[in-house]
C-alpha cells in the first residue's frame, strides 16, 4: 500500500459522514477511469447500503466498456447540483469531469480526489494520490481493502479492466512488482484476463476499421522520426458512418512506430473542434504540452481540446511538442 494510512482513515471516514456522495471521471473516459469508478459504486453501495451514491461520466460509456459490471448505472449527468461529497477519480484536474460535472465539485460539501496523475491538478479535502500506481484502479484496490470490503468477480473485473488499459497490457514502464501482485489477487477474485482483452482490444468494429486504416493513410514524422502523428478528420468519421469513441486504441499504432519520441492523434469528430491525444517515451512531459491547451493527465500519456480547425491544431500542437523536445 502506497497511500498513507492517515488518507485512508480519512476517506474512510468521509465515506462515513456523507449521505450522497457522486463519483465522476474524466471525459473521453477510458478503461481505469470507467473501472476504478464502477468498483468503487460496487464496493461503497455494499459497505454503506443506506447511502444515495451515483457515478457520473460527462462523456457516457464507450460500447467497448458497456460490458463492465454495473456500466449501466452510469448517468452522464449528476442528478443533482451538491451532494455531501463529490470524488474524482484518474481526472488529473477536477476541471476534467467535464463542463456540467465539474461545478458539483465546487458545490458539494466535501471533495475527494483519487488519482495516479499527481500534479497541479491535485485538489480536495482528501487527497488518495500515487504516481507510482499504474492506474488509478491500483489506488482503489487498496482503499477498498482499507474498508474492509470483499473484492467480488464484479468489483476485480472493473479493476482489471484499469489495470490492463493503463498498462497497455503489462507493456508500458509504470508496470511494477505491486501491479503483478494485485492483478494476480484480481484474478484469484474472478477476474477473466482474457474476456477483458477479447471485449477491450479484439473488439473493434468493421467501420471503425476502415476508419483505422483512413486515420493511417494521414501518418507523418517530424523532427527527426521523433514525433509521429495522424488525424481522424471529420470527413473520415462522415465517410465510415463512425463516432468519436471508434478511435479508441489508434494513438498505439502512432506511438509503437520506431524512434517515436512524442505520438499524437487528431481526432475532428466535430468541424471546429480538435480533440488531441498525445503519448510520449519518458523524456518528454506531454501533461505541460496538454495543461498549455487547457487539457490536462500525466507525464507519458495527455489529452486537451483545440477550438479551430484541424490544420491549426496540428500547427499549434506540433509548435510545443517540439520545443518540448529535448536536443538529441
Ligand atoms: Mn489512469
Amino acid at each position: 500500500v502506497s497511500i498513507a494510512d492517515v488518507d485512508l482513515i480519512a476517506a474512510q471516514s468521509a465515506f462515513e459522514k456523507a449521505r450522497s456522495i457522486v463519483l465522476a471521471c474524466h471525459v473521453n473516459p477510458d478503461g481505469d477511469a470507467l473501472g476504478s469508478m464502477l468498483a468503487l459504486l460496487l464496493g461503497l453501495t455494499k459497505r454503506y447500503p443506506d447511502k444515495y451514491i451515483e457515478a457520473v461520466s460527462h462523456d457516457g460509456v464507450p460500447d467497448i466498456y458497456e460490458f463492465l459490471p454495473a456500466a449501466g448505472q452510469i448517468k452522464s449527468r449528476a442528478s443533482a447540483e451538491t451532494f455531501d461529497l463529490a470524488i474524482a477519480l484518474d481526472s488529473g484536474d477536477v476541471k476534467r469531469t467535464g463542463d456540467q460535472v465539474f461545478p458539483v465539485f465546487a458545490k458539494s460539501l466535501s471533495r475527494m480526489d483519487i488519482d495516479h496523475h499527481v500534479g497541479d491538478g491535485a485538489f480536495g479535502d482528501v487527497r488518495l494520490l500515487d504516481s507510482k500506481a499504474a492506474a488509478t484502479a491500483e489506488i482503489v484496490f487498496d482503499l477498498l481493502g482499507h474498508l474492509g470490503i470483499n473484492i467480488d468477480t464484479d468489483i476485480a473485473t472493473c479493476l482489471l479492466t484499469g489495470v490492463i488499459t493503463d498498462t497497455g497490457s503489462f507493456r508500458f514502464m509504470n508496470v511494477t512488482p505491486r501491479t503483478l501482485r494485485t492483478a494476480a489477487t484480481l484474478i484469484e477474485a474472478g477476474a477473466t484476463p482474457s474476456l477483458i482483452a477479447e471485449r477491450v482490444f479484439d473488439n473493434r468494429t468493421f467501420p471503425g476499421t476502415k476508419l483505422l486504416g483512413l486515420c493511417l493513410s494521414t501518418l507523418q514524422i517530424c523532427s527527426s522520426g521523433h514525433i509521429t502523428y495522424a488525424s481522424v478528420k471529420h470527413e473520415h468519421f462522415a465517410e465510415t458512418d463512425t463516432l468519436d469513441q471508434d478511435t479508441e486504441g489508434f494513438i498505439n499504432f502512432v506511438r509503437s512506430i520506431r524512434g517515436s519520441e512524442v505520438a499524437i492523434l487528431f481526432r475532428e469528430f466535430e468541424l471546429g473542434t480538435v480533440r488531441i491525444s498525445l503519448r510520449s517515451t519518458e523524456r518528454v512531459d506531454v501533461a505541460r504540452i496538454a495543461n498549455q491547451f487547457n487539457g490536462g493527465g500525466h507525464k507519458m500519456a495527455a489529452g486537451c481540446t483545440y477550438y479551430g480547425a484541424l490544420v491549426d491544431a496540428q500547427a499549434a500542437i506540433l509548435e510545443a511538442v517540439s520545443a518540448a523536445l529535448p536536443p538529441s
